[in-house]
């Protein structure tokens, strides 16, 4: 029997379009870095990255997955976020992601009010999982 419909609604914590790059993959260093802006979700302790930065706020919020392919999908459990040091990006505003798989994501915004509360909505979201 199925619950009542709000359970089946994952909690979405946070989207908006943010620039990344993929640095490394599963340990292996990307040759060049490719900046794009993409529209991204933060829900159920997965931030999900859309190939472009397009699908609608509206629609995007109810099923992302639905109306645009996700490119890249981290789960934050056993990832780790810092500030990136200046040596990865001449870049203002940039979060270095990486992910329990070994793989690392630059995520930048260029306003910082805007960074910061993704930086602490991710941080937040490692800190809750890694309590289970
Ligand atoms: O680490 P790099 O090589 O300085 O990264 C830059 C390149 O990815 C560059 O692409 P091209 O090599 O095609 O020009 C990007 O346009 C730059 O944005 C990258 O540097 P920043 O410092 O912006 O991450």
């Amino acid at each position: 029997q199925a619950g009542p419909p709000e359970e089946k609604i994952k909690t979405l914590d946070k989207a908006g379009v943010l620039h990344r790059t993929k640095t490394v993959d599963k340990g292996k260093r990307l040759r060049k870095k490719h900046w794009s802006a993409s529209w991204t979700v933060l829900e159920g302790g997965v931030l999900t990255f859309f190939k472009d930065s397009k699908t609608s706020a509206t629609g995007g919020l109810r099923q992302p997955s639905k109306l645009s392919t996700p490119e890249y999908t981290v789960e934050l459990k056993g990832a780790s976020l810092t500030w990136a040091p200046k040596d990865k990006s001449s870049k203002k505003n940039v979060l270095e992601l990486r992910s329990r798989d070994g793989s690392e994501y630059l995520i930048q915004h260029d306003s910082e009010a805007i960074i910061s509360t993704w930086q602490k909505a991710i941080a937040q979201g490692i800190q809750e999982l890694s309590a289970d």
